[in-house]
C-alpha cells in the first residue's frame, strides 16, 4: 500500500479531501464543530464534535454523496492570512479553534485559513487549487476518539477517508483494505473461536478459547523444546511482587505509568508485575556463581500486566494481560557477543520455521548527546553497540539503526512487523542490560577469584504468546500449518446413517495416534458440513462413503482444493505424522 503521508502530492490531496469532508458534514449537521483533520499513512481523518448525533454507516454514505456534490461544483480553495487577534475574533464561537489558536507559538505571527465556497477552516495548508481536483475518494470507516486522546475528555467522532489521483489507484487501495480486513486476527479469531473478550473481565484481557489455547500450547511446546536444547532452564514465578521489588529494579521510578496501581494486603504493598526481570534476578542471586557456570539462562512463560490505554488495546496484539516467552541470560562481559549471536540465530531459526519473511531488525542505540536518558559510561556503550553491530554483520542480517531508541540501561535489537491493520509492532526483542545486575547486587567469581557483576540479556523470541498468535493468524490468514491447527482432520461420513460407525472408527484411530481429529456426523447435508470445514480452514477433510467403507480406505481433501485422494488409513496417518514432525508450512 502506498504511504500517502510520504507522497507530497497525495498528501496535499488527502488534506484537501479532509476539508471537503468537513464542509459536507457542516452542510448536513450545522451544529458540527471540528477538531483536527490530519493526513495519515493510508488517507486522512477528521475528528468532529456532532453534539448528540452518533454516526451510522448510512450517514457515511450521505456525507460522501454531499462531498461528491460539492467537488463537482468546483469552488476554488482560497488562502487567507490572519493575525492571531483576527483569528481569535473570526473563530470566537468555536472552542476547538480557540484552543488551537491560543496554543500556537508566539512566533507564528501569521495564521492561515482556507475557504472553499461557504466553508472556512483554520489550516496551515497547502491545498489543491480547487475542490474540482478531488474526484477519486472514499470514506472508509468511523470510530469514536476522545478529544486530545484523553479518556477524561469528550468523545468526538472520527471519520476516515482516502483520496487518490486515479480511479484505479483508489480501487486497488480499497481492495487491499478489504484483504487486510479479511486477514485481521480479530475477525479470524472470532470466526474460528480462538479467543473472546468480555467486559466483565475487562478491556485488553482476552480469554483464550479451546482452539486458541490449542495453538498456544503448540507454540509453548515448540519454543520450550528449542530453549531446552539451547541450555535454558525454565522456572515459574508469581505474577505479583512487592512495591519494594520494583523500587529495587527501578521500574517503580521509570515504568510506573505502564503499571497497574498498587494494592495493599495487610502491611504489604503489591503490584501486578509488568515484567519478570526482578524475579529472575532474585533466582540468580539465590546461589553463588562461578564464571564457569555462566551463561545462566532463566526462561519463563510469564504472565505480565501492563496498563495500555483503552484506545490502544487491540485483540491479541496489544493486551493488558500478556504472557511473555521470556528469558534472562546472565553472562560475563566477554560472553555478550556469543550469547547475543545465539539469540539472533534463534530468532532467525524460528522465523524460518514459521515462514515469516516480512520483518525488520531495528538496532536501537543511545543518543550520545542525551546525558539524561542514558546512564553515563561512554566506553561501555560504545563497546556494547559495536559488538551488537559486529554480530549482526557476521550473520549477514539486514538491519537499520535507530539512534536515541535504546533503553536507558543498554542497546537493544527489536524485530518489527506490520500487522494487517495498524502501525508496526515489535515481535522479538533482545536487550542488553548493564544496570539491573548492579541494582540487585548480582555477582559471580571470575577466574582470578574476584567478584564481578554479570551482564544481563533480556530476550523474548515470540515477544508474547498473545502478540505472536495475533501475528501468525494474520500471516497464515487463519490457514495454520497442520502442526499448529487446532483441528487437523475433519472426518465426514457422506451419510451418517450408513458410514457413521466407520467414520467414528477412523476418527478414533487418528486420535489414538495423537492427531487432532473431529467427527462431523451431524444430520446436515454433506455440502453444508464440507463448507463448514472449509470455512474453519481445517487442513484435511476426510469424506467417507460406501466405497471407502467397503474397501477400508479413506478419501481426503486438502483445504482449498477440489480433488480428493484415496489411501489406506495407515498411509494417511504416516503422511500426516511426517508433515507434522517437519512442521511443514501450508502451500
Ligand atoms: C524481554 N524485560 C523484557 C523481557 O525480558 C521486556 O519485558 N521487554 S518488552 O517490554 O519489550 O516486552 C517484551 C515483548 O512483549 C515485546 O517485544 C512485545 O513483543 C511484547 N509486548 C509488549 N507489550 C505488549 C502488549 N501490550 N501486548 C502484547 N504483547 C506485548
Ligand atoms: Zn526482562
Amino acid at each position: 500500500m502506498i504511504n500517502i503521508k510520504e507522497d507530497q502530492e497525495l498528501s496535499i490531496m488527502n488534506h484537501s479531501c479532509a476539508h471537503l469532508l468537513a464542509q459536507a458534514v457542516k452542510h448536513l449537521y450545522p451544529q458540527a464543530m471540528f477538531w483536527v483533520g490530519p493526513v495519515i499513512e493510508d488517507g486522512f481523518y477528521y475528528d468532529i464534535d456532532l453534539g448528540d448525533t452518533t454516526l451510522t454507516e448510512e450517514d457515511l454514505a450521505k456525507i460522501e454523496k454531499e462531498m461528491k456534490k460539492i467537488a463537482k461544483d468546483g469552488k476554488k480553495i482560497i488562502r487567507q492570512e490572519l493575525t492571531k487577534e483576527e483569528a481569535l475574533a473570526k473563530f470566537k464561537d468555536d472552542p476547538y479553534k480557540i484552543d488551537l489558536i491560543s496554543r500556537m507559538n508566539e512566533d507564528e505571527t501569521t495564521i492561515t485559513c482556507y475557504t472553499q465556497g461557504d466553508f472556512t477552516d483554520l489550516c496551515r495548508g497547502p491545498h489543491v487549487e480547487s475542490v474540482k481536483e478531488l474526484k477519486y475518494f472514499k470514506l472508509t470507516k468511523f470510530s469514536g476518539a476522545y478529544w486530545k486522546g484523553d479518556a477524561k475528555n469528550k468523545m468526538l467522532q472520527r471519520i476516515y477517508g482516502v483520496c487518490y489521483k486515479t480511479e484505479a489507484d483508489l480501487e486497488q487501495h480499497l481492495q487491499e483494505l478489504q484483504e487486510a480486513k479479511e486477514r485481521d486476527h480479530r475477525k479470524i479469531g472470532k470466526e474460528q473461536e480462538l479467543y473472546m473478550n468480555h467486559e466483565l473481565v475487562g478491556a485488553g484481557m482476552p480469554l483464550w478459547l479451546p482452539h486458541g489455547a490449542l495453538i498456544r500450547k503448540q507454540l509453548e511446546n515448540y519454543i520450550y523444546e528449542k530453549e531446552q536444547k539451547l541450555g535454558y532452564e525454565h522456572v515459574y514465578t508469581p505474577c505479583v511482587g512487592t512495591v519494594n521489588l520494583y523500587k529495587t529494579s527501578g521500574h517503580w521510578d521509570h515504568y510506573k505509568e505502564n503499571m497497574f496501581p498498587m494494592m495493599k494486603v495487610d502491611d504489604e504493598e503489591f503490584v501486578l508485575r509488568p515484567m519478570n526481570c526482578p524475579h529472575h534476578m532474585l533466582i540468580y542471586k539465590n546461589k553463588m556463581h562461578s564464571y564457569r557456570d555462566l551463561p545462566i539462562r532463566i526462561g519463563e512463560f510469564a504472565t505480565d500486566f501492563r496498563y495500555e490505554a483503552s484506545g490502544a488495546v487491540k485483540g491479541l496484539e496489544r493486551v493488558r494481560c500478556m504472557c511473555q516467552n521470556d528469558a534472562h541470560l546472565f553472562v560475563t562481559p566477554e560472553q555478550i557477543g556469543d550469547e547475543f549471536k545465539k539469540v539472533v540465530s534463534l530468532i532467525l531459526d524460528v522465523y524460518h520455521d514459521f515462514g515469516i519473511e516480512n520483518y525488520k531488525f531495528r538496532l536501537s542505540l543511545r543518543d550520545p548527546m542525551d546525558k539524561e536518558k542514558y546512564f553515563d559510561d561512554d566506553k561501555m556503550w560504545n563497546e556494547a553497540e559495536q559488538k551488537l553491530r559486529e554480530v549482526l554483520n557476521s550473520l549477514g542480517v539486514e538491519y537499520f539503526e535507530a539512534v536515541g531508541e535504546a533503553a536507558f540501561y543498554g542497546p537493544k535489537l527489536d524485530v518489527e512487523v506490520k500487522p494487517a491493520v495498524g502501525p508496526e509492532v515489535t515481535l522479538s526483542t533482545c536487550q542488553l542490560d548493564f544496570l539491573l545486575p548492579r541494582r540487585f547486587d548480582l555477582s559471580y567469581i571470575n577466574s582470578k577469584g574476584e567478584k564481578e557483576t554479570p551482564v544481563v540479556l533480556h530476550r523474548a523470541i515470540f515477544g508474547t504468546f498473545d502478540r505472536f498468535t495475533a501475528f501468525i493468524i494474520e500471516e497464515t490468514k487463519g490457514c495454520f500449518p497442520t502442526w499448529l491447527s487446532p483441528v487437523q482432520v475433519k472426518v465426514i461420513p457422506v451419510n451418517p446413517e450408513f458410514q457413521g460407525d466407520y467414520a467414528k472408527e477412523i476418527k478414533d484411530y487418528l486420535v489414538e495416534n495423537k492427531i487432532r481429529a473431529e467427527l462431523d456426523d451431524r444430520n446436515e447435508k454433506l455440502g453444508y458440513r464440507l463448507r463448514e470445514a472449509q470455512t474453519n480452514k481445517v487442513p484435511y477433510t476426510l469424506i467417507l462413503g460406501d466405497n471407502e467403507k467397503e474397501n477400508n480406505l479413506i478419501s481426503y481433501r486438502l483445504h482449498g482444493k477440489k480433488e480428493t485422494t484415496s489411501v489406506t488409513k495407515e498411509e494417511f496417518l504416516k503422511m500426516l505424522q511426517e508433515e507434522i514432525a517437519s512442521k511443514a508450512l501450508r502451500k
